[in-house]
């Protein structure tokens, strides 16, 4: 098997890669090591920037998106019994966000290369990818019991922060940015009303999100410590947090419901440059990971394979590699300030275990300065409706 650019991965990054490929003519095959139904039921993210939203319009797979997404125009935040309410297209010039659920995005995204008859393999583990450094890497991969191989002139690393690209770059070459915060988060959907608005909240306990994906489903978080495991957190204790740290003690504003999904991922910052060795292209989470604290994590994803794509149509269209050289350095300039906007969030609203009482108060000024200002909040919302997309 040939393909001009084979992909690793069919998730946000993976799948926008193809069709912006394709839609350009470049042949590509994506190889996902899940099968179609795990892909589609793997629960995630649910915040879209304009951004996001803007190109699944301009593939032509935003129609679903535009019946069911839910617009969110406000973004509070809860602490000391005091609430930071953020107007977002009046602080913005009238931006906002979508929510929709990841999987929703990532099943648009499959039937639509389906529908135009791109190759997407689902349960094909990539086992090695090699050659990096030549004209004619190659990908290895089982798929139907079989060892198969796929030799590309491009590889998008589209794995995941688990795949096997990243670690096929040799030691010595990347530089690995690493901070993993002393807490995780613990991620439940509900069969309840959420709250009006998208609120989150700085509790002497701990913080505590209220998101949603439709009227009558709950998004909600509450940060645990990072050991904790799903047996920790009985359905009760979760209700009983939720309350308590989102100002509810009466428990008469949180509905309560059916939790019928709970996970516990832990909370990182993770930067690996470059995002190219040879041949060889990273996208997504596959290079990075923010804290989900800024819902940016599958807008890092797109923004990447923005800039790949329209590099690697370059390249095969014109034969020119300026832009394919300079991928990294143009994603990076992104990436950090998007680290920098969810690690803020991130140190601002969780209770990490060794707060000394000192940071508590910094933490406890700073949330009193943001309710007294425009500036600090205006700050606030243009980071979380997005940054302008980086023009290479
Ligand atoms: P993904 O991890 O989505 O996709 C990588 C794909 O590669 C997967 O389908 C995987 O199966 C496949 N793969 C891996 N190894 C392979 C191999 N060897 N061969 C073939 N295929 C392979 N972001 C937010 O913005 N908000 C959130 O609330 C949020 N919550 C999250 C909760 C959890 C538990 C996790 C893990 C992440 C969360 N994120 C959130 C971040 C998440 O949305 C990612 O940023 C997003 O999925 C990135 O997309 P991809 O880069 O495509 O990586
Ligand atoms: C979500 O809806 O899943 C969500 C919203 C806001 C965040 C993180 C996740 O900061």
């Amino acid at each position: 098997m040939c393909t001009q650019v084979g992909i690793v991965g069919a998730g946000p990054a993976g799948l926008f890669l193809s069709l912006l490929l394709q839609r350009a003519g470049i042949d590509c095959v994506v190889l996902e090591a899940k099968s179609r139904e795990y892909v589609e039921s793997r629960v995630r993210a649910g915040v879209l920037e304009q951004g996001t939203v803007d190109l699944m319009a301009d593939l032509g797979v935003d129609g679903r998106l535009r019946r069911e997404c839910m617009l969110d125009e406000t973004l509070d935040i809860r602490f000391s019994g005091r609430l930071i309410h953020l107007d977002l297209p009046a602080l913005t010039n009238g931006k906002l966000v979508h929510i929709y659920g990841q999987q929703e995005v990532v099943k648009d995204l499959i039937a639509a290369r389906l529908a135009a008859g791109g190759t997407l393999h689902f349960e094909a583990e990539v086992i090695s990818i090699d050659g990096l450094t030549g004209d004619k890497p190659t990908i290895h991969f089982e798929h139907d019991g079989k060892d198969e191989t796929l030799a590309c002139d491009v590889i998008a690393g589209c794995d995941g922060f688990h795949g096997v690209c990243r670690p096929a770059i040799p030691e010595g070459v990347l530089t690995v940015y690493d901070r993993e915060f002393p807490f995780s988060w613990l991620g439940i959907l509900s069969e309840s009303a959420p709250l009006a608005e998208m609120t989150y909240a700085n509790h002497d306990r701990g913080f505590a999100l209220c998101s949603r994906r439709s009227p009558k489903v709950a998004r909600l978080y509450v940060q645990c410590p990072p050991g904790d495991e799903l047996d920790d957190w009985p359905d009760a204790r979760i209700w009983d947090e939720l309350h308590v740290r989102l100002g509810d003690p009466g428990r008469t504003e949180l509905q309560e419901g059916r939790i019928f999904q709970k996970n516990i991922a832990p909370v990182r910052s993770f930067v690996s440059a470059p995002m190219q060795y040879g041949r060889l292209f990273l996208a997504g989470d596959a290079s990075h990971i923010v804290p989900p604290t800024g819902a940016k994590g599958l807008t890092l994803a797109v923004a990447d394979v923005r800039v790949l794509s329209r590099a690697l149509i370059e390249f095969f269209r014109a034969g020119a590699s300026a832009r394919l050289e300079r991928y990294s350095d143009t994603c990076l300039r992104r990436i950090w300030k998007v680290v920098r906007y969810s690690t803020y969030m991130t140190t601002l609203l969780h209770r990490p275990p060794e707060q000394t009482a000192f940071d508590r108060q910094i933490q406890l000024a700073e949330l009193d300065y943001i309710l007294n200002s425009r500036a600090a909040q205006t700050t606030i919302a243009e980071n979380y409706v997005g940054l302008p997309f980086e023009e290479d």
